[in-house]
């Protein structure tokens, strides 16, 4: 209880410094700025639905507790009552917390829903997860290429540790983004806090989720499934760019990450196995 007191007292007066980050931020509390009408959502229904609930309920349950310690203490209560139910109170206290619950119901279920039905999606990535780093592919773009974690050293200026990766994903601004998730071993999970997004990438199966991106920048995910002895060192960075810059990123990409050479590749290993 004493927890949740701190944690809304902190929270309302750290916030307004932590506007600007794409990234988590050391001593960070609350939320990273949302960067997609989903995440304006779940931070609205956070903000000013659950925090000023649950703020309410703990001081509310605080000042019972102390009401009662003090006003039914032993030393001025020698002959304990021996009242054991009171129906008023008991209807009271079994609908109340009902109303509550379908007040918070309301909004969550249709920021899930949002989040359930995907848009008509100008762009599509899928998104593999290995043990331990992430797979893009591009299905519409035959762009297929690995991502993996950049280690501390040969970090550049401004990148951040353990989550900086050698390629990122690029996706254009204010368009409905497409992400389908799998994952090639165990369990990993999909996720960047700025979207909104976090689903799991389950081995056999694939998960969709969407995000549309309002602003650009450099933003910052984590697997966030328990995946194995490096889960913690398979980042996710993705680029928000102009429509243009993403059609540039494009044309290089074809070339880099091209699917073809990917199965010409395969058919040469085939083709050396057969002649061996
Ligand atoms: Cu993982």
């Amino acid at each position: 209880m004493f927890k949740n007191f701190i944690y809304v007292t902190l929270s309302l007066s750290l916030l307004p410094g932590l506007a600007d980050a794409n990234e988590p931020k050391d001593w960070q509390l609350g939320f990273q700025k949302a960067a997609s009408k989903g995440m304006e959502d779940i931070v609205w229904f956070h903000d000013f639905m659950l925090l000023p609930i649950i703020t309410a309920i703990t001081v509310f349950v605080l000042f019972l507790l102390i009401y009662t310690c003090v006003r039914f203490r032993a030393s001025k209560n020698k002959v304990a009552s021996t009242t054991s139910h009171n129906t008023m109170i008991e209807v009271l206290w079994t609908l109340i917390p009902c109303l509550i619950l379908i007040v918070m119901a309301v909004p969550s279920f249709k920021v899930l829903y949002s989040q359930d039905t995907i848009p008509k999606a100008d762009v599509t990535i899928k998104a593999v997860g290995y043990q331990w780093y992430w797979g893009y592919e591009y299905p519409d773009e035959n762009i297929i290429f690995d991502s993996y974690l950049v280690e501390e050293k040969d970090l550049k200026e401004n990148q951040p540790r353990l989550l900086t990766v050698d390629n990122e994903v690029y996706v254009p601004v204010n368009k409905v983004i497409k992400v389908m998730i799998t994952a090639n071993d165990v369990l990993h999970a999909w996720a960047l806090p700025s979207f909104g997004v976090k689903r799991d990438a389950v081995p056999g199966r694939i998960n969709e989720t969407w995000f549309k991106a309002d602003r650009t920048g450099t933003f910052y995910g984590q697997c966030s499934e328990l995946c194995g002895i490096k889960h913690a060192f398979m980042p996710i960075t993705v680029n928000v760019v102009t429509e243009d810059e993403y059609n540039l990123w494009l044309e290089e990409a074809k070339q880099k990450f091209a699917k073809e050479n990917l199965n010409t590749n395969i058919k040469i290993a085939k083709k050396i196995k057969e002649i061996k």
